[in-house]
């Protein structure tokens, strides 16, 4: 199928013109920084061990943000690298391997171009060797002007399999001052390391205090990468405070993919982890990432967004927020704040043709009628889903558009 007739069958409806948008624009003309945490889920947020908050910062952040609690993740065999792809075109990863691989050599339409015609300059960050998932070339095709890796960072307070998140954080705000101080708008993604797998927070810098029974165990160990990414966020966002960045700053911030897969977690460690849930680990936990957006200065957004949505739908969210126009832009999310009704598919980590609705998680086994569907709501089995039937032949065509956009791109010259 030809551009038009995409954009035709993945456009939102009904249409809503902008004027009639709520939010439209008033993030406009701010920076932004958005930050991709690792391995980071959402049922962190707002738990408490023992009386102790696991992420004090983002409890206090999320009460003059938007936070959208029912965001899932839709990466594929890329992982980290997916969930970038993802953020930045709004397009569905591919299915077998990176998306990063397969087509690192296109010329991707994405959030960096529409920013460019907007005047501003887009940066990524990420602490380990750019040549990991192939992202010297995907950063490229996805119109980034800029990358800073482990060359910039160097080797100093290594974390796991890269420079800490404070060395992350400390580096760039000087990269970032700069761009601020000429009055050069930016755009900056950063990329998170030290909250992942296998969650090895040195006990110096460790201060989660935990009982006993977390110690040595996986789960124990998340929450404390977990509570270290809580309070590295905080202190950037103290040094763009204390560096008069923040009043124009939109701060992005949502998780990339799960970090505790329960298929590999012990029996005792999965009793520990229910015991804080309050009830079994369901599949959909372990999927849900978080979401938040922050403006600083005075245009303050501050609302909890139950709409359910995916890593699609994030891009047409902040362009709402930024007054970016998306006509022409063929993109397969959808802007959260304003479509309450949504349908968004998965692959890979769950079988493809896997979909989320406003009601039910649906997983399909050899076809429709063996699957399994989900309340998203009380995570309860439904029984009786025959009635969604056209939205799983729905997600079936709408992945077949997304795979036959990207290869209908153009390649870069070598
Ligand atoms: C490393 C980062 C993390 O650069 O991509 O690894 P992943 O979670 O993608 O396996």
């Amino acid at each position: 199928k030809q551009l038009p007739t995409i954009i035709e069958e993945v456009k939102e409806t009904p249409p809503i013109t902008e004027g009639e948008r709520q939010y439209f624009g008033v993030a406009g003309g701010k920076n932004i920084i958005a930050i991709q945490m690792e391995a980071f889920q959402d049922f962190t947020l707002n738990l408490q061990v023992n009386g102790q908050p696991v992420t004090p910062f983002l409890n206090s952040l999320i009460k003059e943000s938007v936070y959208f609690p029912n965001v899932y993740q839709q990466i594929g065999p890329g992982n980290t690298s997916d969930a970038e792809f993802i953020f930045n075109t709004s397009l569905y990863p591919a299915g077998m391997e990176a998306t990063s691989e397969t087509y690192g050599d296109r010329i991707i339409p994405s959030f960096p171009k529409l920013l460019k015609n907007k005047g501003y300059k887009s940066l990524t960050f990420h602490a380990n060797d750019v040549t990991f998932w192939n992202r010297d070339n995907l950063y490229p095709a996805l119109g980034f002007d800029q990358y800073f890796d482990i060359e910039f960072f160097g080797q100093k307070d290594v974390i796991g399999i890269g420079p800490s998140d404070e060395v992350l954080y400390t580096k760039a705000v000087s990269e970032l001052q700069k761009l601020h101080d000429g009055q050069q708008k930016f755009f900056a993604h950063f990329i998170t390391l030290s909250s992942h797998h296998p969650f090895q927070i040195p006990a110096d810098k460790n201060t989660l205090v935990l009982p006993q029974q977390f110690d040595g165990n996986i789960v124990g160990d998340y929450l404390k990468a977990i509570h270290y990414t809580d309070q590295m966020l905080g202190k950037f966002v103290a040094q763009l405070k204390e560096a008069g960045m923040w009043d124009d700053t939109m701060l992005v911030l949502y998780g990339d993919h799960f970090g505790l897969q329960k298929s590999s977690l012990k029996e005792p460690e999965l009793a520990l982890l229910e015991n804080l849930l309050g009830h079994d680990y369901h599949l959909l936990d372990q999927l849900n990432v978080p979401l938040m957006v922050t403006l600083g200065g005075d245009e303050q957004v501050s609302e909890m967004n139950e709409t359910i949505g995916g890593q699609v739908d994030i891009l047409p969210t902040l362009s709402n927020l930024l007054g970016l126009s998306l006509d022409n832009f063929v993109h397969f999310g959808q802007d959260l704040l304003n479509y309450p009704d949504n349908l968004f598919g998965m692959r890979y980590y769950m079988p493809s043709g896997s979909f989320f609705n406003n009601e039910i998680a649906y997983k399909p086994d050899e076809g429709f009628e063996d699957g399994e569907a989900y309340d998203t709501g009380t995570l309860q089995p439904v029984p009786n889903y025959s009635d969604y039937e056209e939205d799983y032949e729905r997600i079936k065509e709408i992945l077949q558009l997304s795979d036959r956009y990207l290869n209908s791109l153009p390649k870069k010259e070598s």
